[in-house]
């Protein structure tokens, strides 16, 4: 009897828990704060190719104190934007922080943001697993369509 529960023992530490997120980041990108602002918004996809969901723990970056989640919801026209408690990427499904909608809020940015740098950011999972993510600052107001107002310049006419 007793060598029979040893073996079942063994047995079981053979077990594998094997429990490995399959999350990947597309599309991580911060968009560029006006100057004296101390948040910056980020935004990202985060996949997940496994079975199980995964649930988000938090993030972490040397650019901001206080990373976290917020969700956008509209009442009556108004957007509000909380913080959000569960951060879940489905099995085999995405989350999608992307602009105008859900955002990743760096709050209390630690330094200047500049355009093309890469803002580096660990995401950890509640298993523990940690996603290693490079977000490129973005500065959104280049390009940005005025509405056809015509600021060109034609110059003068000097005739003499
Ligand atoms: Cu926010």
């Amino acid at each position: 009897m007793k060598l029979k529960f040893v073996i079942l023992s063994a047995l079981m530490l053979v077990v594998p828990t094997l429990a490995t997120a399959e999350i990947s980041v597309e599309e991580a990108w911060v968009r560029l704060p006006p100057p004296v602002a101390d948040t910056a918004a980020g935004y990202m996809v985060l996949r997940n190719s496994g079975d199980q969901d995964v649930q988000i723990k938090g993030v972490k970056t040397d650019v901001a104190r206080q990373p976290e989640f917020h969700s956008m919801s509209d009442h009556g026209g108004m957007m509000h934007m909380m913080k959000m408690e569960k951060v879940i990427v489905p099995a085999h499904g995405e989350i999608r922080f992307v602009s105008g909608g859900n955002h990743l809020m760096l709050i209390g940015l630690t330094g200047e943001l500049k355009t093309g740098e890469h803002v580096m950011m660990t995401i950890e999972t509640v298993d523990g697993e940690n996603i290693m993510v490079h977000a490129e600052v973005r500065d959104m107001r280049e390009g940005m369509d005025h509405g056809g107002h015509d600021t060109m310049d034609h110059g003068d006419h000097h005739g003499h």
